[in-house]
């Protein structure tokens, strides 16, 4: 089921049909041939524009920093500007010049299922006659905390808050309080969200746009955040070694999705699991990207390696604003009002996020849905590979299930160093070609890619021959 590619794997897929780029407009039952043609014609003759788009970022700027509510959608590294998206169906969204585009950021991951799922949209409708936000305990909450406990091994108790980095930070107060330590190890290239002690070569926006550690992030706030290259194990053991019984815990990313798709080699996640137990410190997943992902149990299912903690977003929210922080009972039952931790939220558990998530966790639980995801996604990155091949471009990359990711450079790609060396430049010029040709991909080389259960074979054949058309002109 996984796969890392140092080069171009075929599947010798044959480039059937050319199909049209735009959804059609109109249609031609009732009409006569002639029209019909004339019509086709002027259709295949629409010009890619973004005049729109321009318009309401260049407005968006002057309203906005940077004109985004989050950086990587600024484009700042692949050139050009942001398309604006007026709706999303599927695996599809559609900018607000009536551009549509096949999608593989599925809001960054919680769009497993697809955009705007019928059957989502049809349980929130019900659920919003009764209101948006109680801020007191609803029956949802009971259904989606069972729901994550069943599934995710390490999680015997969950707390739901309302994004990943404030999982991300719940689980670091919690870790240190239920240790009493105040060190923590985390991974060059791993992003736990924007807070403070997190902010420390860190991935995603900071690694896009090249930053340094951010202004504005005290000294203090940073000094007990320990950093090792990802996949080194000797660099692990040198900071435990070096910082004897302080260190509460080590996060990470069990597959890396933050400076782009990066695996963990096969010894590195049992390794980290003996060293935390070795030294008395505990063990964070941050599973916001790879939760109900990589398989239904997360990636500690997949690779059989359970953490003390569990962090999770995206797809428990379906595309609501959800994070959670989970983990062994006794641990959990530190956290405020159980115990003396303390952390709160107005919104936290409200009905309407519960309720997408509990019908996108629904929907996964069907059988064949993680097959179906392998099926797509190795399709996706072997074609994308031999297209690089087939056009001379040095490419690597890898898929689990619905997340993957690729580099221009060889392989391997072990760390974050490894994906720095990625030729990013030639990135954009693909990038642009992409969004031109109808897909959109992440805007940045460091992050990784996503596919859903609306994604299908037709939309892979398509997103393969753009590739190589591009790739050809790059
Ligand atoms: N931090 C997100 C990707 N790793 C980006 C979020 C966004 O721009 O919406």
């Amino acid at each position: 089921m996984a796969s890392t590619t140092a080069s171009g794997v075929g599947l010798g897929l044959s480039c059937s049909t050319k199909l049209s780029k735009r959804t059609p407009l109109y249609s031609s039952s009732s009409r006569s041939s002639r029209l019909c043609v004339k019509m086709a014609v002027s259709v295949e003759k629409k010009t890619y524009t973004l005049e729109k788009s321009q318009e309401a970022f260049n407005a968006a700027k002057e309203l906005m920093p940077g004109g985004v509510n989050s950086p990587v959608r600024a484009f700042k590294s692949v050139g050009g500007q942001p398309i604006v998206i007026d709706s999303v169906k599927g695996s599809k969204m559609r900018d607000i010049d009536g551009n549509e585009y096949i999608d593989y950021v599925g809001s960054w991951g919680p769009a497993i299922i697809g955009h705007a799922d019928d059957e989502v949209l049809a349980a929130l409708a019900e659920t919003m006659k009764k209101g948006t936000s109680f801020g007191a305990p609803c029956l949802l909450e009971n259904v989606l905390a069972e729901m994550v406990i069943s599934a995710v091994p390490s999680i015997e108790m969950v707390r739901f808050v309302n994004s990943g980095t404030e999982a991300c930070m719940g689980a670091l107060r919690l870790v240190r309080a239920f240790t009493g330590k105040p060190k923590i190890i985390k991974f060059e290239g791993c992003y736990h969200g924007h807070a403070d002690p997190f902010l420390v070569k860190a991935g995603s926006g900071v690694a896009t746009l090249g930053l340094p550690d951010s202004p504005g992030v005290p000294k203090a706030a940073t000094s007990e955040t320990l950093t090792a290259p990802y996949n080194d194990i000797a660099a692990v053991e040198n900071l435990f070694n070096a910082n004897k019984g302080e260190v509460a815990a080590i996060i990470l990313e069990p597959v890396v999705g933050n400076s782009g798709f990066i695996v963990p080699r096969p010894e590195f996640l049992t390794a980290i699991r003996k060293l935390t137990k070795e030294n008395d410190a505990l063990l964070i997943f941050d599973e916001v990207m790879t939760g109900f992902r990589l398989s239904y149990g997360g990636a500690q299912e997949y690779f059989g390696i359970t953490p003390d903690v569990t962090t999770l977003g995206k797809i428990i929210g379906g595309g609501l604003p959800v994070g959670a922080y989970g983990g062994r009972r006794d641990i959990m039952e530190m956290v405020a009002p159980a115990g003396p931790m303390y952390q709160a939220g107005t919104l936290s558990g409200n009905p309407l996020a519960m309720t997408a998530g509990i019908h996108t966790l629904k929907r996964l639980q069907k059988p064949g849905s993680y097959e179906y995801l392998d099926k797509i996604t190795s399709e996706l990155v072997d074609g994308l590979l031999e297209a690089g091949k087939k056009t001379g471009h040095a490419m690597c990359g890898g898929y689990i299930n619905g997340m993957f990711g690729f580099f221009f450079r060889e392989g391997p790609v072990y760390n974050f160093e490894d994906a720095k060396k990625s030729d990013t430049s030639k990135f954009g010029r693909f990038y642009q070609g992409m969004l031109r040709e109808g897909v959109y991909l992440a805007p940045s080389q460091f992050e990784a890619g996503f596919t859903s259960l609306a994604h299908t074979s037709q939309d892979i054949q398509r997103t393969i021959e753009a590739a190589e058309k591009v790739l050809a002109q790059i």
